[in-house]
């Protein structure tokens, strides 16, 4: 059963052992949002801890998470006891493991706090998981929990759960038709002496190698049905030429949707020999969710992803082809 943040206070405030983690290769909106929540709760709670699975991506060490964040991977000693975990921006546990395993085996409550609605054909959320589709940022549901525990405010706090809220809506552009955002924006401003640092942190991060590497990129987009679909692949040996991480590639397709002619966007790139992490997104004139769900991913109704293991040629043609037909059916 799906809970209300309302009702997942008391376990929250009553529990002894609280870990806050969020999915693999994480993104300013989960890191942000148990970072946030963590500055919060550890003045008034003895063992709350926050772990990633896989580390934090260079971009977001202003956050300071290295000093705060253990990450899984690289665990000395095994996993502390746990008597609850919550899990923030996703509810697909495929995508906590394997930490989810490892909690499950001691008994560990754990509840997915999530704005990204439940797969139709993937794994379902824990009993008892908050899912709120209408949060722009998942930020904003630890700002929630923040409140609803009667808890201060402080800078780190402010800072982190500012930077869930720029980093998901891209400095509110995608604020689901709604003042949320902005709203607890503005009283989070009032602990930030200059958000427009974390703007520059989160956007402005350009080297003179990547402006290159995007030109180079950029400039392979296979563009189909009269421009309105475009398809860009990164190729594993373009992220070492440039000698580029993983995470500084996944903004290239937010860059390309802004192509006026454009309806969706498929983006490959090649996460090991053979792998490649595809992400779809439309305009939102149609879903393609379901698109990543048929290839056992996931994620918001117009952006969404797989991991993809099969040559990427053939999937590539099905994928324009999926997306040719949606954008057919659209009534002119
Ligand atoms: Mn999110």
């Amino acid at each position: 059963m799906i809970e209300k943040l309302e009702n997942i206070i008391e376990k929250i405030k009553s529990c002894e052992k609280l870990l806050l983690t969020t999915h693999l290769q994480c993104d300013g909106d989960g890191l942000g949002a148990i970072l946030g929540l963590y500055h919060s709760l550890k003045d008034t709670k003895a063992h709350v801890k926050v772990m990633t699975i896989d580390g934090i991506p260079k971009k977001y060490a202003f956050l300071n998470g290295h000093q705060h964040t253990k990450n899984f991977e690289t665990l000395s000693a095994p996993l502390d006891n746990y008597d609850l975990c919550l899990i923030f921006d996703t509810n697909d546990k495929r995508l906590v493991e394997p930490l989810f395993s490892e909690l499950q085996k001691k008994n560990t409550e754990i509840l997915f706090i999530d704005h990204h609605p439940i797969l139709t054909s993937g794994p379902l959320p824990t009993n008892g998981s908050v899912i709120d589709t209408t949060a722009a940022s998942t930020g904003e549901m630890a700002f929630k929990i923040i409140k609803l525990l009667d808890l201060q405010l402080n800078e780190p706090a402010a800072k982190a759960i500012y930077t869930s809220i720029c980093f998901d809506t891209q400095l509110f552009r995608f604020v689901k038709s709604s003042a949320t955002s902005h709203l607890i924006a503005a009283e989070l401003l009032q602990h930030i002496p200059n958000p427009e640092l974390i703007h520059q942190h989160l956007f402005s991060t350009y080297t003179v190698s990547k402006t290159k590497f995007l030109s180079e990129v950029l400039g392979s987009i296979e563009f189909s049905l009269q421009n309105k679909i475009a398809v860009i692949i990164v190729q594993l040996e373009q992220l070492n030429r440039f000698k580029l991480d993983p995470d500084e590639s996944r903004d290239i397709i937010d860059m390309v949707m802004n192509i006026n002619s454009l309806e969706a966007a498929v983006l490959l790139r090649e996460e090991a020999p053979g792998t490649y992490k595809m992400s779809l997104r439309s305009k939102g004139n149609f879903e393609v969710v379901d698109i990543a769900e048929t290839f056992d991913g996931g994620g918001h109704p117009y952006a969404a992803g797989a991991l993809l293991k099969s040559p990427i040629e053939d999937l590539k043609k099905q994928l324009v082809q999926k997306l040719s037909a949606r954008i057919k059916g659209l009534k002119p």
